[in-house]
């Protein structure tokens, strides 16, 4: 499983506080390492950043992130907005030495997709195709996933190998429909049996949005969707639980030979105290 870990992002906040926030307005370099260190250190393979909420001052943060994180760990990074601007600033301060880039995200909205397929392009990256279009985010899971079809042939028409792409089938709190979650568990299902080659990832914290103990929510929505064949979460890292039933659950599908990663995971002390 693909590990890309959320905590560096602006719109988080800690008891209240934007504190990702202000660390980033203040250029405090030691904040942003220690968070990328800590989601390397519990297994990320890519480090997520976004500052979306900064506006105006998007592509210079985003720049200086990149570099930070970079100098913080050895691990690639997740660009995560839909800014052309503050993408191209940051793939161009990027060390491709640290890993193939992962661009998050195009969608099938015309402009975005036309602004952002050069990028994926000239950078070799990998993306995330979010399942929208000019018409928002459709709540029937038919549409979605033609939606997902679409962005799926367009990409490799254009270019980019089906090995690259992640979709993200989106979804709704379960708070808003009782039909939610099982909807983008068929469009996963789906997705996984006509493109075997292609990647599914998912922002696996939305499900729970307005609910209590919502981690207990999330960890059950990442099991679901892992059944059906997501290889690829934004997840929080430092979720020890949520890691080691990352791990329990790709060794019981068969994706972990001799349950090395699992016996490993376990040597290393990952499953202490659960
Ligand atoms: N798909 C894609 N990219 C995404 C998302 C997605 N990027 C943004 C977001 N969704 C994923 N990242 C975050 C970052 C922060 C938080 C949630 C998702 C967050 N969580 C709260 C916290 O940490 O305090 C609450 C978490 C909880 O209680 O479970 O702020 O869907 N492609």
């Amino acid at each position: 499983m693909l590990i890309v870990g959320e905590r560096i992002n602006t719109s988080r906040k800690v008891k209240g506080e934007s504190v990702i926030e202000n660390a980033v307005v203040n250029r405090d370099a030691e904040f942003v390492k220690d968070l990328a260190k800590k989601q390397f250190e519990a297994g990320a393979t890519y480090i997520d950043i976004n500052c979306g909420t900064l506006i105006s001052g998007e592509p210079e943060a985003m720049e200086w992130l990149t570099k930070v994180v970079m100098e913080a760990v050895d691990a690639p990074i997740s660009f995560d907005t839909p800014n052309g601007a503050a993408l191209s600033l940051a793939l161009a301060a990027y060390d491709p030495s640290k890993g193939q880039p992962l661009i998050n995200s195009i969608t099938a909205e015309s402009e975005r997709y036309n602004n952002i397929l050069p990028l994926v392009l000239q950078y070799k990256a990998k993306i995330i195709a979010l399942a929208m279009d000019d018409t928002g985010i459709q709540s029937d899971p038919g549409k979605r996933l033609s939606v997902a079809r679409k962005l799926i042939n367009d990409l490799t028409a254009a270019g980019v190998a089906a090995s690259d792409i992640y979709v993200d089938p989106l979804t709704f709190p379960i708070g808003t429909g009782s039909d939610v979650a099982v909807s983008m568990l068929d469009i996963i299902e789906k997705i996984r049996a006509e493109f075997p080659e292609a990647h599914i990832i998912a922002g696996l914290s939305n499900v729970s949005h307005g609910l209590p103990a919502r981690k207990l929510l999330n960890q059950a929505m990442t099991v679901l969707c892992m059944g059906k064949g997501l290889d690829a979460g934004i997840v929080d890292p430092n979720d020890k639980y949520l890691m080691a039933l990352i791990a329990s659950t790709e060794a019981l599908l068969g994706r972990d030979d001799y349950c090395m990663n699992y016996i490993t995971l376990s040597r290393e002390g990952k499953f202490e105290g659960i």
